[in-house]
């Protein structure tokens, strides 16, 4: 059935509308659009705001009310965005339920489901209000008072009104996040699903017992009031220029409450585009940090952390921790999984070799803990968590050590969370790759000549030694038992408990690398022995090979290139080994003086010789 134009003389300026749409009239019963209609919408009397249906993908349209006139035409209402309409579907104005939309085959959509009698016409406003009104033009029913996401000048929120976000960009199915007037008078935001209950909340005005109504006015000032009508508190509150800006305020899908403003006309003079811009500051600031529930995910899904963009609306976003992928690929907001097989519990094959810490600063998972330890080392936190098939992350600030657990929640990388988050993955995938050059970047100065004076040692000691060791990486060892060592001359034996002391608990480290960390310590009363205890990672066949070999053969070197070692601990799952710590201008010399060259060579020759790859020397430079 055609729709019927009525009143077309009250039209008074000729608008410059698309033949598709219906100028500004009172709408009677019996009246209705067809979606298949090339007439699909109804228009206000300015022209300013239509109501009709909306192409949402094919089959599939939206029974909205949007800015008519803006090049994005903007929806600020929705009816059926849960379940939305095939072609062929139509709304029509009745006595009984008002605004009915039904399928082709008659199956009702959506209705205004009014409960009044006396409905004489219905009518598309130029605030973007859409009414349906008695003979005496009592509004019966308005789109103002069942808001979506979307809140207009002149429109108010009275106490239990709710302003519900969509659930992404282009989806207009129910979102997590409400804007609410509680009964009580508290406005707040908070995110389903959880009981509607004030400490749910992730922003609340604080005005229970005062709060009655939510006012946003002509001016462009969004405010809560009294019973009384006196200003309670500013929601937003730059003044803008009705008469040449069109306004909005909305609750959108990533839960922050937002007002924007955009020129009616284009004017080059003025500098505006002509897009929507922000004004007045989001609300909360910033929702990454807002949300601190034991309950429910945060401001992104689970297992994911969230930033807060530097474009104009500072519109957050959701990462996933690295290993995990996403669970949508088309939403960034629904969380992530591991990509990794989880790490077995099974003590007889612990996989601690299978794994790796992979380093996040200032980033967070503050709800998400399951134990924590003071007075540590951050090579504790790691060891700690490596070896614990419940341990997702490790956290570790101020000597302290939290352990957490999947799902994480409410994860943020924000300057203020501090710290370092040490996330951990399976390393048999395409993504250790990418960490190992990463970790290596990363590796300190230090470090890499300490492990590079390792390494030309074993050049020097045995080219077959490489080899070996080269082929071995990928064996599984375990460090339960201490290990039989062919001792060299030369060295000493020392427990964990005196190493322990003499890094006063490993407290200065020197370094990290592929093996484990180096501290600096010092032995016996004298404060001048200083020594680099090296503490090899727990359970890998790699610091194993590397204990082995450094204890039983680099001892008998004493190149005087090398640093000696003077001992080493092999104390129960404990293996650490201790040289002479050799000041940095010697070690700098090393490096980078006259002897350098000619040292390159020899791990390059040997490298060469060994495996025929450049990657050896990568490898064994560290680089
Ligand atoms: C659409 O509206 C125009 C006038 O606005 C009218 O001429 C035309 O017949 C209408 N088409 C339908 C299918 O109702
Ligand atoms: C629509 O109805 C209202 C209220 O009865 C009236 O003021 C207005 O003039 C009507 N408009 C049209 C186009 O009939
Ligand atoms: C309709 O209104 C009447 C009277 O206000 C009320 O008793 C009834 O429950 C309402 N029905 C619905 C479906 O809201
Ligand atoms: C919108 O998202 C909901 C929830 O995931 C989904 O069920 C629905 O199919 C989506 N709608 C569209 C049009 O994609
Ligand atoms: C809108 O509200 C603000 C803040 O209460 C007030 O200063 C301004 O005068 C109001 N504007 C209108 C048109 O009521
Ligand atoms: C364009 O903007 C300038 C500067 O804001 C203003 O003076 C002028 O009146 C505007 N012109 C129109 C046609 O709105
Ligand atoms: C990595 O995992 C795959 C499948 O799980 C397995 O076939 C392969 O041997 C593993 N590679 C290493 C180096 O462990
Ligand atoms: C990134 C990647 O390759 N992930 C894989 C890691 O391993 C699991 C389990 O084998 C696979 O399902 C992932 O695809």
């Amino acid at each position: 059935m055609a729709s019927v134009i009525l009143g077309i003389l009250l039209v008074l300026v000729p608008l410059p509308l698309s033949a598709e749409a219906q100028t500004g009239s009172n709408l009677t019963l019996g009246n209705s659009l067809t979606v298949n209609d090339r007439n699909s919408s109804w228009l206000s009397p300015s022209g300013e705001f239509a109501f009709g249906f909306r192409r949402m993908g094919a089959g599939a349209h939206l029974l909205a009310i949007w800015f008519e006139k803006i090049e994005d035409k903007t929806i600020v209402w929705s009816a059926n965005g849960d379940n939305l309409a095939p072609e062929g579907s139509k709304v029509q104005l009745t006595a009984n339920g008002g605004l009915v939309l039904t399928d082709p085959r008659g199956r009702e959509l959506w209705s205004s489901n009014l409960n009044a009698t006396g409905l004489v016409y219905a009518a598309m406003l130029d605030t973007g209000n859409f009414i349906l009104a008695s003979a005496s033009h009592v509004n019966l029913w308005d789109s103002f008072s069942r808001p979506t996401d979307t809140i207009l000048p002149t429109q108010q929120l009275d106490l239990d009104a709710v302003v519900r976000a969509r659930y992404s960009k282009m989806n207009y199915s129910n979102g997590r996040f409400i804007f609410t007037l509680q009964t009580g008078g508290n406005l707040v935001l908070y995110a389903t699903p959880t009981p509607l209950v004030v400490s749910d909340a992730y922003w609340a005005t604080g005005t229970r017992g005062n709060g009655f109504r939510l006012i946003f006015n002509q001016s462009g000032q969004v405010y809560l009031t009294d019973r009384n009508g006196k200003l309670l508190n500013k929601v937003t509150s730059d003044e803008v220029p009705t008469s040449v800006f069109y306004q909005r305020a909305i609750l959108e899908y990533d839960g922050v409450f937002r007002q924007y403003i955009h020129p009616k006309m284009a004017n080059s003079s003025s500098g505006w585009a002509m897009v929507w811009s922000m004004v007045s500051s989001p609300v909360p600031s910033n929702i990454c940090t807002s949300m601190n529930r034991d309950t429910g995910t945060g401001a992104c899904g689970f297992n994911s952390y969230c930033t807060r963009g530097d474009d104009q609306i500072q519109r957050p976003r959701c990462h996933c921790l690295p290993g995990y992928t996403l669970l949508d690929s088309t939403n960034e907001m629904n969380g992530c999984r591991q990509d990794f097989a989880p790490q077995s519990c099974d003590e007889s094959k612990p996989e601690t070799d299978q794994f790796v810490l992979r380093e996040m600063l200032n980033t967070g998972w503050p709800m998400s803990n399951y134990e924590r330890s003071e007075s540590q080392t951050e090579h504790w936190c790691r060891q700690a968590c490596l070896a614990d098939c419940f341990c997702a992350v490790a956290f570790f600030k101020d000597r302290k050590c939290w352990k957490k657990r999947t799902p994480l929640s409410n994860g943020r990388m924000d300057p203020g969370v501090g710290g370092k988050a040490l996330v951990k993955v399976r390393i048999n995938n395409s993504t250790s790759k990418a960490t190992g050059n990463r970790q290596k970047k990363s590796k300190n100065l230090t470090l890499m000549i300490i492990e590079s004076v390792l390494l030309s040692s074993c050049v020097f000691v045995s080219l077959l030694t490489c080899v070996i060791y080269r082929s071995s990486r990928s064996r599984d060892y375990k460090f339960l038992q201490p290990v039989q060592i062919n001792q060299a001359t030369g060295t000493r034996t020392y427990t964990y408990w005196e190493l322990q002391e003499a890094t006063d608990g490993f407290k200065e480290e020197l370094g990290r690398g592929a093996f484990g960390a180096v501290y600096k310590g010092v032995l016996g009363s004298e404060d001048t022995n200083f020594v680099a205890v090296k503490v090899l990672m727990a359970w890998t066949g790699e610091s194993e090979k590397e204990f082995e070999r450094e204890v039983s053969a680099t001892g008998q070197t004493n190149h005087k290139n090398l640093m000696q070692l003077l001992g080493f601990c092999n104390e129960g799952q404990h293996r650490l080994l201790v040289y002479e710590f050799m000041s940095n201008g010697s070690l700098a010399d090393f490096l980078f003086g006259s002897s350098r060259p000619s040292w390159y060579k020899r791990v390059e020759i040997a490298c060469d010789v060994a495996r025929g790859s450049l990657t050896c020397t990568r490898n064994a430079l560290g680089i």
